[in-house]
């Protein structure tokens, strides 16, 4: 209990204990630090300690290697408490984020942690950039969902990314199935692309133009626009979001890039065309979908990384996750720390690798069901990834 409470409880004015799910501790938390009957005060992270039902928790974090950690209600001058955003940002990259969407705006007790700027001060929306929200039919644009995302993302300084201008999923009916020809597609995705990219001109740092355009071997995903239109349907959405945005980060975002496979020989081979033909390209996104235990080497990572810098762009872990096969045991939880681990450390080893999003943080929500994929448990605790992260934003191996 801090000096103000036990002066306050001296004089005869106690707290009521929090609720459940209410905060109950962390860095600059004045409130009382006990929960009502029938919940706990659980660390969470060095900001928060939250009350939450104490049937099914521990008063400690679920790391075997950290089981130490007390609920926190150091104040933050003297506090050596870091985020991931802390870290990140001491060791040089620009930021450390997660994947979001409007639902999650409206969940109180997932914002306490999403909406810490010392854990994330990034966001990339889940779908509401999408083609299907944006231009669900032809040339009638609807940005009101995202705009809120906007809006939520710049109240606390976080940079965005924009998700995604060209993607052969969640693509409305009348685009893929509209029989357009060449010249007429040419002109839907011309306007679909200047249309978004102008109304968030100014708002984003960068955007994933275009989203899996490549099969794994290297070969043209065989979406409508390329077989409608063939290669140049990459500059022509490049060409129009420069135009859009003159200020904006210009990506080309795929999962599968995490070992020098052919996926990655391709992203090179195009980065390299796109540039020879002057359009502009400023970055390739790794989405790094990954899976415990088949998680590539820290070598392979890095060697991938490195080739698509060596094409003369930016690098990014754009939507970080590592699945498991349930049920999680310590042993699946202690391997899923050492790939995170793998993977943050990855991007810390390569200087244009400029931040990390993973895709949300607890695994109550998350876009693969029943794969515990994400550093959170579904109860908000911190699990074993949680650290892996941590250490891994520290320059740490967890081998
Ligand atoms: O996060 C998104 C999820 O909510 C959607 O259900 C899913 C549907 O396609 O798309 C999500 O994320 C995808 C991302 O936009 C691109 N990479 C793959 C992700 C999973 O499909």
């Amino acid at each position: 209990m801090n000096l103000y409470a036990s002066i306050l409880l001296a004089a005869g004015h106690a707290y009521a204990a929090q609720p459940l799910w209410g905060q109950c501790g962390g860095i600059g938390w004045t409130g009382d630090t006990t929960c009502v009957s029938g919940a706990a005060c659980v660390f969470s992270n060095d900001w928060y300690s939250q009350c939450l039902p104490s049937s099914s928790t521990t008063i400690r974090p679920s790391s075997s290697s950290s089981t130490t950690r007390p609920v926190s209600t150091t104040s933050a001058s003297t506090s050596t408490a870091t985020g991931f955003v802390d870290l990140a940002v001491a060791a040089g990259k620009q930021y450390f984020g997660i994947m979001i969407d409007n639902s999650d705006l409206e969940k109180p007790e997932y914002m306490v942690i999403a909406g810490n700027t010392h854990i994330f001060n990034q966001a990339t929306p889940g779908n509401r950039m999408k083609w299907d929200a944006t231009e669900p039919s032809r040339n009638q644009f609807s940005f009101s969902a995202a705009d809120a995302l906007v809006t939520w993302a710049q109240s606390g300084g976080r940079q965005l990314r924009g998700h995604t201008l060209v993607w052969h999923n969640q693509l409305p009916a009348w685009v893929t199935n509209g029989g357009f020809n060449n010249a007429t597609l040419v002109s839907v995705l011309q306007n679909h692309v200047t249309n978004v990219a102008k109304h968030f001109a100014g708002k984003l740092k960068t955007w994933d133009v275009t989203n899996e355009i490549f099969n794994e071997d290297g070969t043209w995903r065989q979406s409508v626009f390329y077989k409608t239109i063939g290669e140049y349907y990459v500059d022509i959405a490049f060409r129009a979001a420069a135009a859009a945005d003159p200020n904006v980060g210009l990506a080309a975002n795929d999962y599968n890039l995490d070992t020098t496979n052919g996926k990655v020989a391709a992203y090179v081979a195009l980065v390299k065309r796109l540039k020879a033909r002057g359009v502009k390209i400023t970055q390739v996104g790794s989405q790094a979908h990954l899976t415990v235990g088949q998680t590539p080497s820290f070598n392979s990572m890095v060697s991938a990384l490195n080739s698509l810098v060596a094409a003369g762009v930016d690098v990014a872990i754009t939507e970080l996750d590592i699945r498991m096969q349930l049920p999680a045991t310590s042993a699946k939880l202690e391997q899923q720390k050492k790939d995170y681990n793998t993977a943050i450390r990855a991007c810390m080893a390569v200087p244009r690798c400029v931040g990390i999003t993973i895709a949300g943080y607890t695994d109550k929500y998350s876009w693969i069901q029943n794969g515990a994929p994400l550093p959170y448990d579904e109860n908000y605790r911190p699990k074993p990834a949680y650290y892996g992260i941590i250490d891994g934003l520290k320059g740490i191996a967890d081998t």
